[in-house]
């Protein structure tokens, strides 16, 4: 593959990007059919952890893994912190799940029941405490909240009681620490949901005040979402939180990111880009939420994260100064040209090169191939239960 003269202009800029991993990536995940097992799966939290530190080995682009809880919960939040210090990462994001028990049927922070609602505030507020212990700086809430039938709730009461309830978690967000609320357009309510898009989570997260930012996912919006707009819009209010990186071609898909729409990465990279998302002084926090229900997870993790990296260096290498002067003239193609022309750069053999310079394996993907990891933990990890999704 031949080298750019422009990537050696924007090689540096790569330097120190990091993409979160989401630890529910490393185990058995599927659909409502069948969730498929695979060999060498994590049995506890701890070898989820060591699989993250993996694909941060190979690609030196993953150097924090975030945790869900309860998936993740353990007695010892402190020694899991040194552990992932051991293996070579750090513990990123705390989830909270208030998804998964009976009690949050009709809902959790937005429930009618005050009962239910204070049990979901204060599994947040557990959260923060866990947060506390691992050094954590974000809290990522995503409200299942929602109902299926017109008429089944008040949605109006529904959003009051959630402001109510975020402010209540917000009171004890620590000062270095953020709360960031995650919106989905649908599913698993299909009616209404209680923070489906952009400018409800904008409008819940503005009024607790500035610690308080919008997580964008993907693949959480209907099909045809401009979604690079919104992004460069949320950059534009101050409110970009973080992403859940994914790829999707029909719904919630959670596929390997720039897999169904390599454009589409490209497109949204090149405004976090443009709208200071990106680099040493942007807090945007970068995360995968993915699931690997017929792959390997851990190459598929390295794919996911190698794709980010692509698409971000292409998005580096539009030339800005002739964009804006093409722009400026008017001229719609010779700008929609300017643009194309970095997406369709072939940045691979650079990036190799790029690798190689600070000791990561040229082609990482090859690289864990050839690497007993694999086989090691699929003999290793015989007995016990291994993890699911959820
Ligand atoms: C919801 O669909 C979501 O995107 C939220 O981020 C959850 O925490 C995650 O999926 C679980 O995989
Ligand atoms: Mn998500
Ligand atoms: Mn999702």
């Amino acid at each position: 593959m031949t080298s750019h003269t422009g990537f050696a202009a924007i090689a540096a800029q790569l330097d120190g990007q990091a993409i979160e991993l989401p630890s529910w990536a490393f185990g058995n995940s599927g659909t409502r059919f069948k969730v498929f097992g695979s060999a060498g799966t994590p049995r506890s939290v701890e070898e989820k952890i060591a699989d993250a530190a993996t694909v941060h080995r190979f690609t030196g682009l993953a150097p924090t893994v975030a945790l869900h809880i309860p998936w993740d919960k353990v007695d010892d939040y402190a020694a899991l912190r040194s552990y992932a210090a051991e293996q070579g990462v750090a513990l990123g994001t705390i989830n909270s799940n208030t998804f998964q028990d009976d009690d949050y049927k009709f809902g959790s922070l937005a429930h009618v029941d005050p009962k239910v609602r204070r049990k979901a505030i204060d599994h947040h507020l557990e959260c923060i405490d866990i947060m506390d212990a691992t050094g954590s700086r974000d809290l990522k809430s995503w409200l299942a909240d929602g109902s299926n039938y017109p008429g089944q709730a008040d949605l109006r009461g529904r959003q009051d009681r959630l402001a109510e309830s975020l402010s209540t978690i917000y009171d004890r967000i620590g000062e270095e620490q953020r709360l960031v609320l995650e919106y989905k357009f649908f599913e698993p309510a299909f009616y209404h949901t209680d923070v489906p898009d952009w400018g409800t989570s904008y409008a819940q997260v503005t009024a607790l005040g500035e610690r308080a930012t919008v997580c964008l996912d993907t693949g959480h919006h209907a099909p045809g979402t401009n979604i690079e707009f919104i992004v460069m819009q949320l950059l534009r209010l101050g409110k970009l939180g973080s992403f859940d990186f994914n790829s999707r071609f029909y719904a919630d898909d959670d596929l390997i990111v720039g897999s169904a729409d390599p454009f589409q990465l490209f497109r949204i990279l090149f405004e976090v880009i443009r709208g200071g998302g990106f680099g040493p002084d942007s807090d945007v926090a970068f995360m995968l939420d993915q699931c690997h229900n017929v792959e390997n997870k851990i190459p598929g993790q390295i794919r996911s994260v190698l794709n980010v990296q692509e698409m971000t260096a292409r998005a580096l290498l539009v030339d800005r100064v002739a964009l804006d002067a093409a722009q400026t003239d008017g001229d719609v193609l010779g700008a929609h040209g300017i643009l194309m022309d970095a997406f369709y750069t072939d940045v691979r053999g650079d990036l190799a090169a790029w690798r190689e310079e600070r000791g990561l394996p040229a082609d990482p993907m090859r690289a864990y191939a050839e690497s007993d990891y694999q086989s090691q933990i699929e003999a290793a990890r015989v007995g016990g239960t291994q993890l699911s999704w959820n």
